[in-house]
């Protein structure tokens, strides 16, 4: 049967009318449906050695085109709904977007997901289904307020598979139920993302914003994703929600293993376990449990075949993000698994007695939950090249020198899939025509683009794409922002979680200093827009202060008729993936100006860079990496180097006032946070104690790095008008950017961690 006529008779089915007269709200569910019974059609990967990919996010975006695109039926369907005069982006417009990640750790995962998928690797990933997700982000009176985020609808990608466990805590016993969602793979078979849930959700508990009794673990163990840990109920609540989550999969490896009638005793030749972050950490204690309790295991053996089952991958450096739980909260959550934990702490403690400092538990009684995954893992990696030598000859040292065979470097990567193919369809159209199709499979081949540098008709024509994608994303902020932008001005965007390292800070701080000087008579010779994506944990309150300002500038520059025509400001309103691939494509300037060592390595970085946007940044991450590959040219570095930032710690020796004392610029833009015009704005309150902040701690070293940001973006802005070299770079950038592809990633994982065959399909 045709595809239409698949299409037709789904749409009279579902709604008893053809496709051109269903309405566009409709005809995402007829769509939707008709993705899942295709994908049904499709094999699910499974082989005799499985991976599975534990994670407390998985930030997989909307569904519908990427499933079409990897079906490869997308431009089938397009042309089917033209016919019908119907558009397929109005259609995805209905799709909500699934709320299950927080940043880069949770697109990550999803990003894995499709590579694992699409290289025919036998792995599946397992999850959480938060109903409310993390928090929508709505801003009023210039402060961001977080409330629920209902996501899920009835008919949904999501599948209930009918399976449940139950869950033993200290004193409650739930019930699970395992919700699968089929992750495509681009012209291949089916990974499978099991979501598990708590039967007996009880959603009525969340009354307002997103306050909810924690304490009623029973009812509310998945309404959201990361809440509010600022109190004891808030760290109870993430540890139920982590046994939660690890149990489940704990059991159902096990039962996966016994359907399949291998002995458990050979666990480790048949699973692989990747720990994503510290959150899944207890599946290394759960599944000794199982082993030794249910399945007449010794401990010793237990142990033995766990520790070559497990590998861990750290995603930060920063000492407040590695988790550290007190045993007592332990005991109350979860006491089945602390007597395990002691034996594993007891252990390390007896073979490194002298070294507290690679302990699992610590003199005040906390259990470091890393510690738990290098001992007890056999592989630990970090995300870029530059992240896993500090890890190594730093911050991990101590473990680095027990273990150095353990250490390896996975640098980070993204699906092109996504971030390319649908994203920004007219580029990779280019791509199709000039390089062919082969670099969809195998990403290195964009580099045949290089041949093209000179190509005239092909750098215009990607500068022509590049303005086609400013207009759609100026219309996108007309509609949701209510923000007028001029398409013809520079689009610098900084999208990423909001934090004090990453500095959307010194950004602003620059913002400032262009309002000033524009007020001052000195106008840039093109209009400046300056965009912003960036949800604060609701308990962070610098972080929420840094949104306050944004949003400040935002007010106070876009109402000036002074300055309003050469400088803009735009914080968009819950920045997710949509929007993401709708920022992306349209920017000029990607910006990743993390104080150099803090960003593990960043993605976004990498799908900027895709798109033929230049980076500014610091020598930090993977912009590392890029700037390898691109040279000195092709990108804009500056500030001070990871080694200098480690040795300011170490000699503890940065005084930010010193530098604000000094210099006119800092202290001008620094004074303007405080100053009349942003307080007849802004709130008092706010803004003095980021002001505060800055002058007292700037623990993040903003001032150490702000001039030298300064000088190297008014360069960048410079830059711009030499239209002939721009586009050159951009050239440049999309040409190298190959090696970022997460199906690379995944092929290095599987090489030297996961060792799984090819499923053959
Ligand atoms: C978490 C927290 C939570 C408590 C407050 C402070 C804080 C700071 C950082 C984090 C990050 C946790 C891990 C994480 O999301 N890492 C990100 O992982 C990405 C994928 O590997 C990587 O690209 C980013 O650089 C890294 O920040």
């Amino acid at each position: 049967m045709s595809l239409e006529k698949r299409f037709d008779d789904l749409s009279r089915k579902l709604y008893g009318r053809p496709i051109h007269q269903c309405t566009e709200a409709e005809l995402y569910h007829v769509l939707l449906n008709l993705s899942k019974a295709l994908s049904a059609e499709k094999p699910v990967m499974d082989g005799e050695r499985k991976l599975y990919y534990i994670s407390a996010e998985f930030l997989v975006g909307k569904l519908l085109s990427n499933n079409l695109i990897n079906l490869g039926v997308y431009d089938e369907i397009d042309d089917i709904l033209k016919k019908c005069n119907k558009s397929l982006s109005s259609i995805e417009d209905m799709e909500p977007e699934p709320s299950l990640g927080n940043g880069g750790l949770g697109r990550l995962a999803a990003c894995f997901m499709d590579s694992i998928a699409t290289l025919g690797l036998s792995g599946c990933g397992v999850g959480l289904n938060y109903h409310f997700g993390l928090f929508h982000q709505v801003f009023k009176d210039h402060l961001q307020n977080a409330e629920k985020d209902p996501w899920l609808q009835k008919d949904s990608f999501i599948n209930d598979t009918g399976l449940s466990f139950d869950v033993k805590f200290g004193h409650a016993s739930v019930k699970s139920h395992m919700y699968d969602l089929d992750v495509i793979g681009y012209e291949s078979g089916i990974a499978k993302l099991h979501l598990f849930d708590l039967e007996g959700l009880d959603e009525s508990l969340v009354q307002k914003g997103i306050d909810f009794d924690k304490t009623a673990v029973d009812k509310n163990l998945t309404l959201f994703l990361y809440p509010d840990d600022s109190d004891e109920a808030g760290n109870l609540l993430r540890i139920y929600q982590q046994y939660f989550m690890v149990s489940n999969a704990a059991q159902l490896i096990i039962k996966e293993m016994k359907d399949k009638g291998y002995d458990l005793h050979e666990l480790d030749k048949h699973a692989v376990v990747q720990i994503n972050d510290t959150h899944p950490t207890m599946v290394i204690p759960e599944l000794i449990r199982i082993l030794t309790q249910e399945e007449e295991f010794t401990m010793d053996d237990a142990i033995a075949v766990v520790m070559k089952t497990c590998a861990y991958t750290n995603h930060t450096i920063l000492a407040e993000a590695l988790e550290t739980w007190p045993l007592s909260y332990l005991e109350e959550v979860v006491p089945v698994l602390v007597p395990i934990i002691k034996e594993l702490a007891n252990r390390v403690k007896k073979e490194h007695a002298d070294n507290e400092k690679v302990h699992i538990i610590d003199d005040n009684g906390r259990v470091h939950m890393a510690h738990i995954d290098i001992h007890y893992g056999f592989s630990i990696n970090g995300v870029a090249a530059i992240h896993t030598d500090i890890l190594k000859n730093t911050e991990l040292n101590d473990f680095y020198k027990l273990y150095p065979e353990k250490f390896n470097n996975k640098t980070n990567g993204i699906t092109f899939r996504r971030w390319l193919l649908s994203c920004n369809r007219p580029l990779s159209a280019l791509l199709d025509r000039t390089i062919g199709t082969g670099y969809r499979k195998d990403a290195n081949e964009l580099e045949k683009l290089k041949s093209f540098k000179d190509d005239e008709n092909v750098l215009n024509e990607i500068v022509k794409i590049k303005a086609d994608k400013k207009l759609e994303l100026v219309k996108t902020i007309k509609e949701r922002e209510g923000i007028d932008l001029d398409p013809k001005s520079i689009f610098d965007i900084q999208i990423k979680r909001l934090h004090e390292y990453k500095r959307q800070q010194m950004n602003a701080l620059y913002i400032i200093h262009k309002y000033l000087e524009i007020k001052g008579g000195k106008l840039p010779k093109r209009p400046i827009s300056c965009i912003f994506g960036a949800k604060a944990a609701p308990a962070y309150v610098i972080a929420k202060d840094i949104i306050h300002l944004l949003l400040t500038l935002q007010e106070i520059i876009n109402n000036d008729p002074d300055v309003s025509p050469y400088l803009k400001v735009v914080m968009v309103t819950n920045y997710n993936v949509d929007y993401a691939e709708k920022l992306i494509p349209a920017s000029d300037i990607s910006e990743q100006i993390s104080l150099a060592s803090k960003e593990a390595s960043g993605t976004s970085n990498m799908k900027f860079m895709l798109n033929g946007a230049i980076t500014l940044g610091t020598d930090d991450g993977a912009n590392v990496e890029i700037h390898d590959l691109v040279g000195d040219d092709n990108i804009y570095i500056f500030g001070a180097d990871s080694d200098t930032v480690i040795k300011h710690y170490h000699d503890r020796d940065y005084f930010s006032r010193g530098i604000y004392r000094k210099s006119k610029v800092v202290k001008e833009a620094v004074d303007f946070i405080v100053g009349p015009e942003a307080l007849k704005v802004g709130k008092r309150e706010n803004l003095g104690r980021l002001y505060m902040e800055l002058l007292k701690k700037d623990w993040f070293m903003t001032l150490l790095d702000f001039e030298s940001y300064i000088e190297r973006k008014d360069q960048i802005i410079e830059d711009y008008e030499d239209r002939d070299r721009w586009k050159r770079m951009m050239l440049m950038n999309i040409a190298n950017a190959g090696f970022f592809s997460s199906d690379r990633t995944i092929e290095e994982y599987n090489r030297d961690i996961w060792k799984l065959p090819r499923v053959s399909l």
